[in-house]
């Protein structure tokens, strides 16, 4: 066969159909700006978000922080610079985006925030907020705790730790509120540490085993930020020679977490977890409807949060009152954990 190089040097012209190129059709894009891939959670939430995208008519792109706020910034004012017409930013802790926020609505660019929150001066500088309420997960958990001791019958003085997340952001400030407010609501717990352990696993652990070795057999409880760290936690834990259980009139230390993603789950069902309290990552499918409806000009709630379970073994309890509401607990069974996707 010859080719078209050859074709032309020696002067035949190739035919080439004319169909008429279709009109021009500008497809929407998204950018969005996730804070890395520090979890399980984190990585459930990219692919909710990738697979929704891929399944919509708008385009995604998508950038890595790598847990750090400047590359988030520097990714905001790349998106500005494509002129995407959306950004989506999963800010890694609450401060410090009011400038590049100015710039995106400066731009004309709606900035929809997800699952952490942004503190700025004006409201108006994104178009809307969804999450989850970190505070309230923090408080479901001690609920649960309170009620569990209760239950059990255990009356000794109950010394915590704290395994903390990111410190500044929104699901970090929430929880660990709800850790030390309950502490120091009972006269006999104790909240003997918290350190951060930036939601991973190898963190968690590394905290942990620094905690076992200050504390030795002093910890009844430990208070875990998300499930990654509460695998660290549980190896640092088994490895020391002490057992993670629910028994902690015979020694064992309650693990307590939160996200309740597929091995979290696992966990609690082997009772290594006491109690785990839901944090959905699933934002693929909301954010896809609210650019639709975006799209034909409906403004966004300004704030949405998402309901959220709570799983344990543990039948005693079937609910938690925060203030004046009370909050189902799942009793977690095989099926709950198969059904689990993420
Ligand atoms: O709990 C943790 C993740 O912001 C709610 O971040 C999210 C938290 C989640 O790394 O696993």
């Amino acid at each position: 066969m010859l080719s078209a190089a050859v074709l032309s040097s020696c002067g035949i012209q190739q035919k080439t159909e004319q169909t008429p190129a279709p009109p021009k059709q500008e497809r929407v894009t998204v950018g969005f700006s996730q804070i890395g891939s520090e979890s399980d959670w984190r990585m459930a939430s990219t692919a909710s978000i990738q697979q929704a995208f891929a399944d919509s008519p708008y385009t995604l792109l998508f950038n890595d922080g790598q847990q750090k706020q400047e590359n988030q910034i520097k990714a905001i004012r790349e998106f500005i610079d494509q002129d995407v017409d959306y950004i989506i930013l999963d800010p890694c802790i609450e401060t410090g985006w009011d400038s590049a926020l100015m710039e995106a609505k400066e731009a004309g660019i709606p900035v929809i925030v997800i699952d952490r929150a942004v503190e700025v001066s004006d409201e108006s500088l994104y178009a809307a907020w969804i999450g989850s309420d970190f505070y309230l997960e923090g408080q479901r958990a001690m609920k649960w705790l309170e009620a569990y001791l209760k239950k059990e019958g255990y009356e000794e003085p109950v010394n915590l730790v704290g395994i903390q997340g990111t410190i500044g952001a929104t699901a970090q400030i929430g929880r660990s509120r709800a850790l030390e407010e309950a502490a120091n609501a009972h006269e006999d717990w104790t909240l003997l540490e918290e350190q951060p352990g930036d939601y991973t696993e190898a963190k968690g652990k590394e905290v942990m085993e620094e905690y076992l070795r200050k504390y030795q057999d002093k910890i009844q409880v430990v208070y875990c930020e998300n499930d990654n760290e509460a695998y660290g936690a549980i190896d640092a834990i088994q490895e020391s020679g002490r057992k993670v259980g629910m028994d902690v009139k015979n020694g064992d230390i309650l693990v307590l977490s939160f996200d309740a993603t597929h091995d979290g789950l696992r966990m609690a069902l082997e009772k290594k977890i006491a109690v785990n309290t839901e944090c959905s990552p699933l934002y693929g499918k909301r954010l896809v409807k609210m650019i639709d409806e975006m799209e034909q000009g409906e403004l966004p709630e300004h704030t949405t949060y998402i309901e959220e379970g709570q799983f344990s073994t543990y039948s005693g309890i079937r609910a938690v009152w925060v203030v004046d509401n009370s909050y189902l607990v799942t009793k977690l069974t095989n099926e709950i954990l198969e059904e689990r996707e993420y």
